[in-house]
């Protein structure tokens, strides 16, 4: 089968790789290569999705492949290869094994798809994504990660819920690494038009920021064999619509900040327009003095882990 121009390559066709194509497919989104390592898995689930295609009404190719010369032409590249947490496990716990995936991983994507944007997924993500570019050597909006779509998710949700609303007529905004010091921006989160401090107490408010840190151990913890992935394909999914269609949407992306938010030289969420081109600007939200300390707490942590990547990586 051949695959069109645009498409999209997946590298991990485990839970949040699978679940992706299946999004992008059925929502008519773009063709798929699914890549892995394990020999006939991406090609089953390949398989599997396109058998999908007459119920699901679809007219989307994909194939799966373990060979990389397959990704030759992809538009966007998501990187979701490498292991997942398992219950009590920090994101940063799983640093070492994930960064040398993703080394090989990216060195790959730069040989066969070196006009490519990367879409990173795999944990620890700010890091992963740092590790992107710096393998790469792509230009920065070329390299991004997806975190802030799924905390702002969870946390439109959590609010939809506690309110009786629909979901999507929640605002939210979630910045900051993707780490348990993640900043819920809630004098920015707004619910059926209305800010949502007029309308939930500020002691609920506050658990339900907890939560939405605590979001994926919520998830770890009751799945005990792996982490989120439904949630977190939709979220990708969202993020490649908006590169492929050129829709400079305003989300909150994994973007390397050079100088925002008084940060720089480190990936780290924030609010930013994604495009044909990748990251193509990076927005400055008003922030209150809280808001702006958690997010400067964030970045200090992310830039400890970068210092620990940095050694594990030859200079
Ligand atoms: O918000 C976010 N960014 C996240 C991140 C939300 C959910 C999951 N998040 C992270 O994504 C999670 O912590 C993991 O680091 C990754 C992938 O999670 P998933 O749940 O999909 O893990 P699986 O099901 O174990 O799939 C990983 C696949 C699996 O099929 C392996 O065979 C494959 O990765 N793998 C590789 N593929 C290509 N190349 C190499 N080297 C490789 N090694 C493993």
């Amino acid at each position: 089968m051949e695959i069109r121009k645009p498409f999209v390559a997946i590298i991990g066709a485990g839970q949040v790789g699978a679940t992706t194509a299946q999004r992008i497919l059925e929502k008519n989104i773009a063709d798929v290569v699914l890549f892995d390592v394990v020999e006939g898995m991406p090609q089953g689930k390949a398989l599997d999705l396109m058998e999908a295609a007459p119920l699901e009404g679809h007219d989307r190719r994909a194939i799966g492949t373990n060979d990389y010369k397959d990704l030759q032409g992809a538009e966007i590249v998501v990187v979701t290869a490498g292991l997942p947490r398992k219950p009590g496990m920090s994101r940063e716990d799983l640093l070492a094994l994930n960064a040398k995936i993703v080394t090989d991983v990216c060195s790959n994507i730069k040989r066969y798809a070196p006009e490519s944007k990367i879409l990173l997924v795999t944990n620890p993500l700010d890091l992963m994504t740092y590790l992107a570019r710096r393998v790469t050597g792509f230009p920065s909006k070329r390299v991004f990660g997806m975190a802030g779509v799924l905390d702002t998710a969870r946390m439109r949700f959590f609010i939809a819920d506690r309110l009786g609303l629909v979901p999507k007529d929640v605002e939210a905004v979630v910045l900051g690494g993707h780490g348990d010091l993640m900043v819920p921006v809630s004098s920015r989160t707004k619910a059926g038009g209305r800010p949502s401090k007029e309308k939930i107490p500020p002691g609920e408010l506050s658990k339900i920021e907890q939560r939405t840190r605590d979001g994926g151990a919520e998830i770890v913890a009751l799945l005990k064999t792996g982490s989120a992935y439904y949630a977190p394909a939709s979220s990708v999914c969202e993020m490649v619509r908006c590169v492929l269609r050129d829709e400079h949407k305003i989300l909150p992306v994994c973007a390397y900040a050079q100088g925002e938010y008084g940060i720089k030289d480190i990936y780290f969420g924030v609010p930013a327009e994604l495009g044909a081109g990748g990251v193509e600007r990076i927005i400055e939200i008003p922030l209150d003095p809280e808001e702006e300390k958690g997010l400067r707490l964030s970045a200090q942590k992310v830039r400890q882990g970068v210092a620990e990547l940095e050694k594990l990586l030859p200079s």
